[in-house]
């Protein structure tokens, strides 16, 4: 066992930020973090969470050994061989009877691990795998699909340089997805000349920093953005200029010429005095960003209502200005919109490849010649984190073949006929393609701190092998790689491009070709990196203005080979472009913004107010994020310094309303399920409007501590485009306990 004393630099990887630190090990536990200031995106910052992050890597839930259930439920320790060899046999058998889209690949990646599912893309072309998802078919595919309609690409806000910077749905300061968040939003909180907005029912952290905070009625979004919309239009608040370059213009003022401005704000519950001023703030600034998250995403009306912010900002000219929004350009780009292709069972809309992850139990369940019969899940955790968690279950156990990799005995590889351990993110290279930041865009791969725990492998070294039982590529094929990796980098690029890229069967397992030819002479800690020389001279085969600027030029293998080597001998992460927001423009090939979205203005002119429900009297926020939550990446309720049972926020008014305390307990029920939670009394929800924590209710030793949000969710409650759950805007019902 190793001891270091030294600091090694690495990321935080409990949420997108992946905030650069630095750790201090002793023996395998990470003993020390701080922020790593040689970082270029976070430079030195962090907050609470990753100060125990040795939770995440030590402690009883880490796997070892690969497991294979038994026919009793049970499960048995088999060897690597023996599983990669099964696994292989069973998937090829429902390949060649059934069709390989009948095997599904779920995950691929978490907060801080993205290489899985470059991996995977070679296993899934060997099983003509086609059908896939992720956590991002829940959250943000509503925002892509109108990113992708108005724009052609997807884009993020400037949140350090906007005059007026506007968060919908958001609480940065907790869940941070901006560099830097709380700094930020610090700045723009006490710069007199600027202004931050924050809608929300609750007072957040975020919101108790703002100049506005509308706090409306829970999942009253769509009519407070409609009649702000509307208001822009009407008193001509719009940046003509920008506008020529546009079409539908027109139509949106037809559409909402009939808008009642008095009669939107009347169903939010806010004054619409502060409306109107917020308006104003917003069409007379010089800059304006917004940010739309779960709030709005995972809520009533979710793709309109990302439809109608997008319309806020263009309408008054904030594309591709300082402080407005810009395009995104990573390494890869993961966000697309709808391309005609639908699910093959239900028939829903898959934005972004992915299929809404709302109806992936009824893909399975049905009784249908092209139903999900295997599945591949990697670094996620479906039967935690998707809506309505018994029927997640039910359709993971009517598997025919169910294979889980990840670092610990999760909820869901209870359910595996295969478990495999996965190797932890300080164990092996990794990095994570929210490459987001603007104008000097960051690429971190981190190096491994430690060696693998015994027994585990990188996902890397796991589809590897499985293409090899597969019978995917021979020694032949590798050769000639072989022979040039031996001679350097660009004698390798030129090979790969000779061999690999010309023939289609070698190009879809470049990603393992990439692993097993040219791993062997990286760096023995970066050597899951080897994809990355793939993905970089894709990036650059078409030549990359702000890749150029930031040096990596000359033509694309020399300019490949460039960025490679950065990445590689850059461990606390390179800027790899430089970009300008002159070259910040709409993707569609015309150039031109495309206003009008036939079937959002349809679904807007068809609103109908919420109506209070006697039976269902509350409104239930299920999945907040807090300081001590992070998703399910942590399994250990000791991590949490305080919150441990993840409470039930409720208004005052409630409380004294159903007799209850602060930290009495209750009885929380929904549509779907029934649950005891503690109590949490706080003047900063409104009445009516109760939240809990995402992430909580986890399986650890033999005790659970919270509660699971998803066993009191249900699939059918989501967007009629994206398919995306409405988890803020669950109708619940709350009663005392007795003695609580
Ligand atoms: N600490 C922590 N940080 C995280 C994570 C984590 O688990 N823990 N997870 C990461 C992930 S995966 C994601 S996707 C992001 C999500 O980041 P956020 O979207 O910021 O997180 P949430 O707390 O789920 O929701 C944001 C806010 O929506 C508000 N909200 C509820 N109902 C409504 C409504 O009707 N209208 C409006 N306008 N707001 C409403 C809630 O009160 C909440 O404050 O966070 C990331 N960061
Ligand atoms: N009700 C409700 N449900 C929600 C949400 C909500 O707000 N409310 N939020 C949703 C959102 S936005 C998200 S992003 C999802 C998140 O939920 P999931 O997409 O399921 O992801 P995580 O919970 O982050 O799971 C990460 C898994 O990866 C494992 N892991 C960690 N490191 C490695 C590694 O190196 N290799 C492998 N193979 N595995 C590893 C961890 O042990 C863990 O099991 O939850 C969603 N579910
Ligand atoms: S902001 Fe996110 S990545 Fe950064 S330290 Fe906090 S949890 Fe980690
Ligand atoms: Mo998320």
């Amino acid at each position: 066992m190793s001891t270091s004393f030294d600091w090694k630099p690495t990321a935080c990887i409990l949420c997108e930020c992946n905030c650069g630190i630095q750790v201090k090990l002793e023996g395998r536990r990470i003993a020390r973090i701080k922020g790593d200031k040689a970082h270029p995106g976070s430079r030195g910052y962090v907050c609470e969470k990753p100060a125990r992050l040795d939770h995440y890597q030590s402690g009883p839930q880490r796997l070892s050994t690969p497991l294979r259930r038994r026919e009793d439920g049970g499960f048995e320790e088999v060897s690597w061989e023996q599983a990669i060899a099964e696994i292989a046999e069973k998937m090829a058998a429902i390949r060649d009877t059934h069709g390989g889209d009948t095997i599904f690949y779920y995950g691929g990646a978490g907060q801080g691990n993205h290489l899985p599912s470059a991996y995977a893309s070679a296993t899934r072309r060997v099983l003509n795998s086609r059908y896939k998802s992720n956590a991002l078919a829940q959250e943000k595919t509503g925002e892509f699909y109108v990113s992708d309609k108005l724009i052609g690409t997807q884009t993020r806000g400037d949140f350090e340089h906007c005059e007026v910077g506007m968060f919908l749905g958001k609480n940065p300061w907790q869940s941070h997805s901006i560099a830097r968040a709380r700094v930020v939003l610090k700045e723009l909180s006490k710069d007199p000349a600027r202004t931050l907005i924050v809608v929300d029912p609750r007072r957040t952290r975020s919101a108790e920093l703002a100049d506005i905070h509308l706090q409306l009625r829970p999942g009253t979004d769509a009519w407070l953005l409609r009649a702000m919309v509307a208001l822009v239009l009407r008193e001509d608040r719009l940046d003509h200029a920008f506008l020529e370059n546009s079409t539908g213009l027109e139509v949106l003022r037809a559409a909402f010429q009939d808008v009642d401005v008095s009669a939107d704000v009347a169903v939010t519950g806010l004054n619409e005095g502060l409306v109107r001023r917020t308006v104003d703030r917003i069409a007379g600034a010089s800059s304006f960003a917004c940010f739309e998250d779960l709030g709005v995403q995972m809520n009533r009306h979710s793709t309109l209502v990302s439809y109608l912010n997008k319309l806020l900002w263009l309408l008054t000219g904030n594309l591709g200005k300082p402080g407005g929004h810009a395009t995104m350009d990573g390494l890869i780009n993961f966000a697309s919109g709808h391309k005609g292709t639908f699910s093959p069972v239900v028939g829903a809309p898959i934005i972004s490849g992915l299929v809404p992850c709302n109806v992936i139990a009824d893909e399975v369940l049905a009784d249908h010649p092209k139903r999900y019969r295997a599945m591949f899940i990697e670094a996620v955790n479906p039967a935690h984190s998707l809506a309505d968690s018994p029927r997640i279950r039910e359709a993971l156990r009517a598997l025919e073949c169910l294979v889980v990799v990840d670092v610990a005995m999760t909820e869901t590889a209870q359910l595996a006929h295969y478990v495999l351990p996965a190797s932890s993110q300080y164990e092996k290279a990794e990095c994570t393609f929210f490459n987001f930041e603007f104008p000097h865009n960051v690429f971190h791969l981190r190096r491994r701190v430690m060696e693998p725990l015994p027994g585990t492998l990188s996902e890397a070294e796991i589809h590897t092998r499985l293409c090899e039982a597969l019978g995917a590529y021979t020694e032949e094929d590798l050769a000639p790689l072989h022979a040039a990796a031996a001679q350097g980098l660009p004698a390798y690029g030129m090979a790969f491009a000779m061999t690999v890229f010309p023939n289609p069967r070698l190009r879809n397992l470049a990603s393992v070709l990439l692993y097993r030819t040219l791993g062997p002479y990286l760096p023995e800690d970066a050597r899951e990196g080897a994809v990355l020389f793939g993905l970089a001279a894709r990036a650059l085969m078409s030549g990359n203005p702000a890749m150029a600027a930031a040096g990596f030029d000359g033509d694309p293998l020399s300019a490949s080979v460039k960025l490679f080597q950065a990445i590689l001998d850059s461990p606390s992460g390179v800027v790899m472009q430089h970009r300008r927001w002159e070259d910040v423009r709409v993707a569609h090939t015309d150039g031109v913004l495309r206003l009008e979205i036939p079937e959002l203005l349809a679904e807007m002119a068809a609103m109908e107010a919420p109506q209070p429900d006697p039976d269902w009297p509350f409104t239930l926020s299920a999945g907040e994020r807090r300081a001590f939550t992070a998703n399910t990446i942590i399994r250990d309720p000791a991590w949490r310094r305080r919150d441990a049972e993840g409470a039930l926020r409720v208004s005052p008014q409630d409380a004294a309303r159903l007799g209850l305390e602060d930290g009495g307990r209750a009885r929380l029920s929904t549509h779907r399920g029934s649950a005891e939670v503690v109590v949490a009394v706080t003047d900063t929800m409104r009445a009516g409007h109760i939240s809990l924590p995402n992430g909580l209710g986890l399986a650890y030793g033999d005790s659970v501590a919270g509660v699971p949000p998803n066993e009191l969710t249900s699939t059918e409650h989501r967007d009629p485009i994206a398919g995306t759950p409405w988890h803020k805007c669950v109708p619940a019902r709350l009663e005392g306990l007795a003695g609580g």
